[in-house]
């Protein structure tokens, strides 16, 4: 494993201080991210966990102005509400700031200075719906005004909610102010654009260099933007509430930055705020302008572009012509994918989620840090429930864990003083298989119960593979291996019967459990990444330093996670003496109050969407039987498939058809991989005249269908003896 001893620099989004982080932001970005440093700290790794509030933006100032309060009113509440949830969740954040402060907006504009000076933003004038009563350009959601398409009144500027019609402010009939209810009136309007396109290739080169070690969707998602080629970018709007810009010139007067570009600038001033708390003001520099250190950044897919594509270019743009104070671009960028709840996404706008804080109320932290852990959606969307969480805490963490570390510290401290009784070998934790496999003697003693082999591995290669696993980012990897670690210790312990071996053979029984209580102090180790408080506290019923105590006494490489390989519990030292119990079980009653209320919000998101009307259904023209009868309807099977190269909504599908073979090009390829598409009956439309798409030949297409969310359906007929056969 390469860099794992540089400097790492890991982010986190910003979330917008706007309303209060729910599960789903937790087990995107949060969370992940946590574990990630935490497992960087055990190692020694000098890491920094940068985070803060979004603080801009115009939803917050439409909240602001529902609810008659400032805009600063809305962001301190939810800053503070944010900032207390993480921490009540260990989120060990070194710097969570906020991109109201004075240093965040000083750095942004010294952004927008820099890159202003040398001229590379565009200047552009458009027309732009202006509030006469109010003083105020108005952005499409602070308009209303009646549907062109289903004329229902209260369409917003940018959609109507009634049809579900995307629509510019201008479209709108007899169009109102939300601001004064006055007609507002088209007026010109000056705009700073960010020409994305003058570093098209240079962020081309970024993505491919990262092609491989990026995640598929962040390439994908970068791809996509990069070959419909980089527009210019709006970066500055007309608003009160934001960063003003840097310019006495009548021009720039009411303006303010475009949040995102102000945003992704947060991680640079709350790592420079970060120095300054530490009484090295220049000390982040060597995040962001070292070339050794290694910059992360963890996202939800919803942010990728403006990470790989719009926070890169700004860089490129301000190191452009420097030799000094140059900035690194990211070395990785995890994005998440979304992890639903109860089979449904989170959502603000319709009020179902589970906050953070109010979930932490009622149930520990670890417990949640677990359950999300094992549910983090690394490659695909995955649902998280109440059932779920029930099961994970009691069978998991209850059972297996809590119940291997209260056995073996009570056992001990009831039938051996509460000290360790035995020195472990420092070859054991190392080659548990081989001992616990075949009945090994230990030092001319059979000892050990037998398991099977497969039931044990290595311990130490385990230990590694899961350092690889956080190094990848594959934490559900990761933390189902530490637990596998766990669910061995159980077994040892529970067929192994010291209970009742120490009636016959107690010096036996002691060297059992001299290998448990070193089992326990391995896992705090290994388990603490993911759930710390529980480790501390099993750390202190084994009369052992709290990680963070233990790391304050090491040299800066000295690593902990080593630590684990080795039984470092010597005969004779002493445990607490007591015991506590580490997770109480969660009962139905517990959760039933949760399922009512999630419930009561799954009934009313379905009402809602039944109140919803549909659009009104508009079908094409009518044909006659004969026409349909002209479209030849083909049952084929897809024999090969691959990615057509430089066109990345494309597949090339080769197609059985009878005794004929068709090749069909679709655009299908954001929705299914080569690999699944092959094997598959699609219907074919056979007698399409032949096209030419990207140099290919194309004969023909096959049916698909949208769904929710944009996802794609292909028509699968099934069925035996059908290929070749028409469809009617
Ligand atoms: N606040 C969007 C979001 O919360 C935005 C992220 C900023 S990261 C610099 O999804
Ligand atoms: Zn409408």
């Amino acid at each position: 494993m390469t860099h794992t001893h540089q400097r790492t620099l890991v982010t986190t989004a910003l979330p917008y201080a706007n309303g209060p982080v729910h599960l789903g932001h937790l087990a995107g970005v949060y969370l992940p991210a946590d574990i990630y440093v935490r497992y960087k700290r055990l190692c020694g790794h000098d890491v920094i966990h940068i985070g803060g509030s979004d603080e801009h933006g115009v939803p917050i100032t439409i909240t602001a102005d529902k609810e008659g309060i400032s805009p600063q009113d809305v962001v301190d509440r939810y800053h503070t509400m944010n900032a207390d949830a993480f921490a009540k969740c260990g989120i060990s954040f070194d710097y969570y700031g906020r991109t109201s402060g004075p240093v965040h907006h000083e750095t942004a504009r010294e952004f927008f200075s820099e890159i202003e000076k040398k001229g590379i933003f565009v200047k552009k004038t458009e027309k732009q719906f202006f509030d006469p009563k109010a003083g105020r350009f108005l952005s499409d959601r602070y308009i209303t005004g009646t549907c062109p398409v289903c004329k229902t009144p209260g369409a917003n500027g940018d959609q109507c909610e009634q049809c579900g019609t995307h629509l510019s402010p201008t479209e709108l009939i007899d169009p109102k102010s939300k601001l004064s209810d006055a007609t507002p009136e088209l007026r010109e309007t000056l705009h700073w654009y960010f020409p994305l396109g003058r570093y098209q290739k240079q962020l081309e080169a970024f993505v491919e260099r990262h092609t491989g070690d990026w995640r598929s969707n962040v390439v994908n998602y970068s791809r996509t933007w990069l070959n419909q080629g980089l527009a210019d970018r709006a970066i500055t709007r007309d608003l009160a509430w934001g960063i003003s810009l840097p310019l006495d010139s009548e021009e720039a007067k009411g303006k303010v930055l475009y949040v995102w570009f102000d945003a992704v600038l947060g991680y640079i001033s709350f790592t420079k705020e970060w120095a300054e708390k530490q009484g090295d003001a220049e000390a982040w520099k060597r995040y962001w302008q070292d070339p050794e250190t290694r910059i992360i950044n963890f996202i939800g897919k919803d942010n990728v572009v403006f990470h790989t594509l719009m926070f890169p270019a700004i860089l490129m743009a301000w190191n452009e012509g420097r030799s000094e104070g140059r900035y690194e671009l990211a070395d990785n960028v995890p994005a998440s994918e979304f992890m639903n709840f109860e089979g449904r996404k989170f959502s603000k706008s319709r009020n179902y989620a589970v906050y953070l804080g109010e979930f932490l109320e009622r149930f520990p932290a670890d417990t949640l840090r677990y359950s999300i852990a094992m549910n983090y959606p690394e490659n695909k969307d995955t649902d998280f429930s109440w059932s779920d969480f029930q099961n994970r805490t009691n069978g998991e963490l209850a059972d297996t864990l809590g119940n291997f570390i209260k056995r073996s510290i009570d056992f001990t401290n009831a039938r051996f003083g509460g000290e360790v009784p035995w020195d472990v070998p420092d070859y054991f934790l190392k080659n548990m298989d081989v001992i616990l496999a075949h009945d090994t003697e230990i030092d001319g003693d059979q000892i050990f119960p037998v398991l099977p082999i497969d039931e044990i591995a290595i311990l130490e290669s385990l230990i590694d593979e899961i350092g690889h696993a956080y190094e990848g980012f594959h934490f559900r990897e990761a933390v189902s291996k530490t637990m596998d670690i766990a669910r061995r210790a159980n077994k040892f312990l529970t067929q192994g019967e010291p209970w009742k071996k120490i009636k016959t053979d107690p010096e036996l029984a002691g060297k059992m459990m001299a290998v448990s209580l070193n089992f326990c102090n391995t896992l705090s180790i290994l388990f603490y990444p993911i759930i710390p408080e529980t480790c501390n506290k099993i750390r202190s019923m084994l009369g052992c330093q709290t990680i963070e105590e233990l790391r304050k006494g090491l040299k800066s490489d000295e690593s902990i996670w080593d630590m684990a390989k080795i039984p470092s519990l010597r005969k004779g030292h002493k445990l607490l003496g007591s015991s506590e119990i580490l997770f109480s079980k969660i009962e139905d009653k517990d959760i039933e109050p949760e399922m009512k209320k999630i419930e009561a919000l799954l009934a009313e998101a379905e009402q809602r969407e039944a109140a919803e009307t549909p659009a009104p259904m508009t079908f094409k023209p009518e044909i006659t039987f004969d026409d349909f009868q002209k479209i030849d309807l083909r049952v084929a099977r897809v024999i090969a498939c691959e990615q057509v190269k430089k066109a990345n909504k494309l597949l090339k599908l080769q197609l059985r058809v009878g005794s004929e073979q068709r090749q069909v090009l679709s655009g299908i390829a954001q929705h299914f991989t080569p690999e699944q598409m092959v094997g598959k009956n699609v219907v074919l439309v056979a007698n399409l005249a032949d096209r030419t798409m990207r140099g290919e030949l194309s004969q023909g297409m096959i049916l698909a269908v949208e769904g929710a969310d944009g996802r794609l359906f292909l028509l699968e007929p099934q069925g035996e003896g059908i290929n070749g056969n028409s469809v009617s």
